[in-house]
């Protein structure tokens, strides 16, 4: 084994007993899991209006359809980055850029009130759809977001997925993305909110065409000043 391995080795096992500074293991970054859930055993205390419902053979927050869910993370110790990783499932029939009164349709992250993704998403039986993702944010300019067009389901890491209600058990009727954010934060708070804004002209079942849900969420403070 080489030795930067063995030091890499040895310097974790200083960080998680927490006991000792060595100038030996600067430069390797203290990583702490603030959340974690699979959503199996229900809502996690610090989900705030948080789901949960079985999809295909396992336990997801969600369904949601228009509205979604935060995650408040309170006393986290020092850090000066945040990694969030989870997987997104997109169920049934989504519209990606059409206009109205079909679209759009949009699934949206906020960390601390300010916007992370801002995405619209294509899925099922939408017939010339273009969808933003995996274009995070559209650029904005003459006063109107200019959303990518990309082709439906671009970027999904499973498109075979059955649908959730309206395409109920029918095949690519999901599809799955993961969702990997890290950026520069520093407060001992964070405030994760996910949502989506929908248009469907059928209202009576707008919760049935066009829903997502989340699973396997980690959130993990970062200090790369060790
Ligand atoms: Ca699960
Ligand atoms: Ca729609």
């Amino acid at each position: 084994m080489k030795i930067k391995s063995l030091q890499f080795i040895f310097c974790y096992a200083v960080l998680i007993y927490g006991t000792l500074t060595l100038n030996a293991c600067k430069g390797i970054p203290r990583e702490t899991e603030v959340f974690s859930s699979d959503f199996e055993r229900g809502v996690p205390v610090n989900v705030i209006n948080g789901k949960v419902e079985q999809y295909n053979g396992g336990g997801v927050l969600g369904r949601y359809s228009e509205g979604g869910f935060n995650v408040e993370v309170r006393g986290m110790k020092d850090h000066d980055m945040i990694k969030i990783t989870f997987d997104l499932y997109i169920h049934d029939t989504w519209d990606g850029n059409a206009a109205g009164p079909d679209g759009k349709d949009i699934w949206i992250m906020n960390i601390d009130g300010g916007s992370n993704v801002y995405a619209s998403f294509a899925n099922g039986t939408c017939n010339n759809c273009t969808q933003s993702y995996p274009e995070l944010q559209p650029p904005f300019f003459n006063g109107t977001f200019n959303f990518a067009l990309n082709r439906p389901n671009s970027n999904a890491i499973k498109t075979d997925l059955p649908g959730a209600c309206k395409l109920k058990d029918v095949k690519g009727g999901t599809s799955m993305y993961r969702i990997q954010r890290t950026f520069h934060h520093t407060s001992s708070s964070l405030d994760l909110g996910c949502f989506a804004g929908l248009e469907d002209p059928d209202k009576a079942n707008k919760s049935c065409n066009e829903s997502w849900s989340v699973d396997n969420m980690r959130i993990t403070a970062i200090d790369t000043r060790e």
